[in-house]
């Protein structure tokens, strides 16, 4: 079939609407009508060329919902009709590391998903006979996508595809990173770096356990209003402490009695990655990294943080196990328990998606959506 597509022919270079072709789910996958999907930040980080796996051209997108329109040999657990959401981190249920319950990263298709194809190691996305790349397995920049069956999560009918949407990444990784990675526990200090998508869904998982004091931390002034409706009770701008002649880690360590209980980097910044280590409490602090660092970055901290009890840790799409987790994520967007509709502050049709990447690099959205 046909399809419209926003192609990245390569890195650098705005994304251009194509008619691409696409062929039909093989053994294993299914064929899903995107309906809407958000702009990530790692979006951006793929094009401009930072990303270590990007490969072009390809067909970039990771934060989509819509439904089953046809599904290929062997697959059991979805039928034509269903409602899904894409998983960039598959879930399996089979391979060791689901099988270990102590990660969410299943392997079963890593080595081929990393290469850009399906399953088979070929794409079903061409353009005038010549493959596109598919990209984490979920492409949803394509009005159509070809996905495997360990890749949906199949979630309620009634939930909105222009909201829910925010579920395959941001919201999940955000908030996942909260409950499922670190556990946090009510009472406990947080501080997040970085105010963006990613962000203010982790203080928003942070307010819906208890923390205590949830202290947000960014450059831009402009998030401090958005974060406070979240549940932000301190807002920190770098900028000013150094002005000022302080340092954030310092002025962290004050205002929560000696340091946080856990921080969280949402930024992909290596020195803010060494700050969120360090403004941790001495015994039991720890810092989750979140946020995506340019190819070849490496992080640096004092060994002594580490043996006076600070943990350095990281969390991949929250620690989300995605066909068991995200359709309860979308229970609690329906329920009211979470807010996603505020963070959603653009939304547009395909032909204007470069405009969407512009509002994130400008910082002047949270997340825009494609509509379509
Ligand atoms: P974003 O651009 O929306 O937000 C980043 C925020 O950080 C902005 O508000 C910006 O003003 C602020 N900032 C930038 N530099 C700063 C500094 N030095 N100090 C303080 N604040 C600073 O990005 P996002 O969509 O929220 O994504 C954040 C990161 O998370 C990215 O690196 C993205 O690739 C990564 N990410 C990781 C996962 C995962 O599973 N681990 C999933 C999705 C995204
Ligand atoms: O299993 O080796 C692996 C890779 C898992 C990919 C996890 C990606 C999380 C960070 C990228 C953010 C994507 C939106
Ligand atoms: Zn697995």
């Amino acid at each position: 079939m046909k399809t419209k597509a926003a192609v990245a022919w390569q890195s650098g270079q705005p994304l251009t609407i194509e008619t691409v072709d696409l062929d039909g789910p093989k053994f294993g996958e299914v064929l899903v009508e995107i309906k809407a999907t958000g702009i990530c930040h790692t979006d951006y980080y793929t094009l401009s060329g930072a990303d270590p796996e990007g490969i072009f051209p390809a067909i970039l997108g990771h934060e989509g919902a819509g439904i089953v329109v046809d599904v290929g040999p062997g697959v059991t657990t979805l039928k034509k009709g269903d409602h899904v959401i894409p998983l960039y981190t598959p879930e399996c249920r089979q391979c060791k590391f689901c099988l270990s319950r102590k990660t969410n990263l299943c392997q079963l298709i890593r080595g081929t998903q990393g290469k850009g194809l399906m399953p088979d190691a070929t794409s079903r996305f061409s353009m005038d006979g010549k493959p596109i790349f598919h990209y984490m397995g979920t492409s949803t920049f394509s009005n159509y996508t070809v996905a495997p069956e360990i890749s949906l999560a199949k979630i309620r009918e009634d939930a909105p595809f222009d909201k829910v949407c925010y579920i395959g990444c941001g919201v999940t990784t955000g908030i996942g990173a909260v409950i499922f990675t670190a556990k946090v526990e009510a009472g406990a200090n947080v501080v997040v770096f970085g105010l963006g998508g990613i962000g203010l869904n982790v203080i928003q998982g942070a307010k819906m356990v208890g923390a205590d004091k949830i202290i947000g931390v960014d450059l831009n002034p402009a998030r401090e209003a958005m974060a406070r409706k979240f549940g932000m009770t301190h807002f920190l701008n770098p900028k000013d402490i150094e002005a000022a002649g302080g340092n954030i880690v310092d002025a962290i360590v004050q205002l929560t009695d000696g340091g946080a209980d856990y921080s969280f980097e949402c930024i992909g910044n290596t020195k803010v990655m060494r700050q969120a280590l360090e403004c941790t409490h001495k015994g039991w602090g720890r810092s989750i990294i979140i946020g995506v660092a340019e190819a070849g970055a490496e992080i640096s901290t004092r060994p002594f943080q580490l043996v006076t009890g600070r943990h350095w840790e990281g969390s991949a799409f929250g620690g989300a196990r995605g066909r068991t987790d995200v359709p309860k994520i979308v229970d609690w967007y329906m329920e009211n328990k979470i807010n996603i509709d505020d963070l959603i502050t653009h939304t547009m049709p395909l032909e204007d998606i470069n405009k969407g990447f512009d509002l994130m690099k400008r910082g002047e959205s949270i997340r825009g959506v494609v509509l379509y």
